[in-house]
């Protein structure tokens, strides 16, 4: 057990390689929250996935600044001692917000766990010590721009590629990039951009030999994935869908999906996170590591919980090299068999450079018990 003195919020910008378009937008920029928390005993660090505006998710960054500032933050302080277990339900007060709590539950995590010398991957259970990763290709301005960008992630070593897709373009871009590459593990991600009567175009997509179709119909709409699912032979993977291990259970039974992405952010944490696995694995369907373009601080988090034993096909964490120019942390570098370290270090195992944190952070401010 241990107190919590202060949290400290950044809210910090930093320039992508590329821009990152989606079915819902494009970013040019990653713009996120940062909690660095101060117990007793040691400091640890949780990056919030929210984004600028709220397409994703109902969460958005200056909403989860709020929400931690006024309503979170207090309630951790009124409950003194506390350890990372426990952090949930004393936010359970609040309904919903998974990504402004994930915040927190991980950054008192990582100050446990650091203070115990242990790391993250070993106490969240991790079989491995190498994660294999795909990428995920945003929508690109041509069909030949594609081409190019899938050409140069292979050469890299990526072992999964990921295109995002949408309405208008999507039979002859993934035609195409599977034209180009027949062996390749190649899987599409809608963000929700379809609706059931778009049954024609899973049905085509159905020919591409593609590895899963994430997220094709509305967040809400896990019903619908069930009739749709029905009808294609592509395995279905449920993103926006799935917040709780209630919810995979729930999607899984129903026929919905029979892959799972595991974003521990979009869930409420890392203690979430490993429930869903759990619930995954006790079902037999496999689950893989999402990303919401995190630093390096979300980036080996999500690595850790990628190490664990269902994780079984290639997750969406790449290289710093892929997103920035300049991270918060060491660059994590992608070997030639294309897999990235899992972290062994003291809690997520990396520290934002004083520096480089500094230079990223448009605006802080701490959090102390009144
Ligand atoms: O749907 O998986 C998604 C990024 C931002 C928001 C949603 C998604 C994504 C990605 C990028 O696909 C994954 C990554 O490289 O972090
Ligand atoms: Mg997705």
């Amino acid at each position: 057990m241990t107190r919590i003195r202060s949290i400290e919020l950044h809210l910090i910008a930093i320039p992508l390689v590329r821009p990152f378009r989606t079915s819902f937008g494009e970013s040019t920029e990653k713009v996120c929250i940062l909690a660095r928390v101060e117990t007793d005993d040691a400091v640890g660090w949780g990056e919030c996935v929210s984004d600028v505006e709220p397409s994703f998710s109902e969460e958005w960054n200056e909403g989860a600044w709020l929400m931690i500032r006024d309503l979170l933050a207090p309630a951790l302080f009124a409950a003194g001692d506390l350890e990372a277990e426990l952090v949930a339900s004393v936010l359970s007060f609040v309904r919903g917000h998974p990504m402004a709590k994930a915040t927190l539950v991980n950054a008192v995590l990582d100050a446990e766990l650091r203070a115990q010398g242990r790391s993250l991957a070993s106490y969240l259970g991790a079989v491995r010590d190498r994660v294999e990763c795909g990428v995920s290709v945003g929508i690109a301005p041509s069909t030949d721009v594609l081409l190019e960008q899938v050409a140069g992630y292979l050469a890299e070593g990526y072992r999964r590629i990921k295109l995002k897709i949408e309405p208008g373009t999507d039979v002859e871009r993934v035609g195409a990039v599977r034209e180009a590459n027949p062996e390749i593990l190649l899987s599409v991600d809608a963000n929700a951009a379809y609706r059931l009567a778009d049954i024609a175009v899973f049905k085509q997509l159905d020919a591409f030999g593609l590895l899963m179709i994430e997220q094709p119909l509305h967040h809400e709409d896990v019903w619908e994935h069930s009739l749709l699912q029905r009808e294609i032979r592509t395995d279905i993977c449920l993103d926006e869908s799935i917040r709780s291990a209630a919810d995979a259970r729930a999607a899984i039974e129903l026929g919905a999906c029979r892959i799972v992405n595991i974003k521990q952010g979009r869930v409420g944490g890392l203690l979430e996170a490993r429930r869903v696995h759990d619930v995954a694995s006790e079902l037999d369907v496999p689950v893989w590591c999402g990303g919401m373009l995190e630093t390096g601080v979300g980036r080996s988090t999500n690595l850790a919980l990628a190490a664990l034993p269902n994780f079984r096909l290639p997750g969406d964490t790449s290289a710093t090299s892929r997103y920035f120019a300049d991270d918060l942390t060491e660059p994590l570098v992608l070997a030639p068999d294309g897999t990235l370290p899992v972290p062994d270090g003291p809690g997520i195992g990396v520290e934002p450079d004083p520096r480089r944190l500094e230079a990223a952070t448009l605006r802080t401010e701490v959090l102390e018990k009144e």
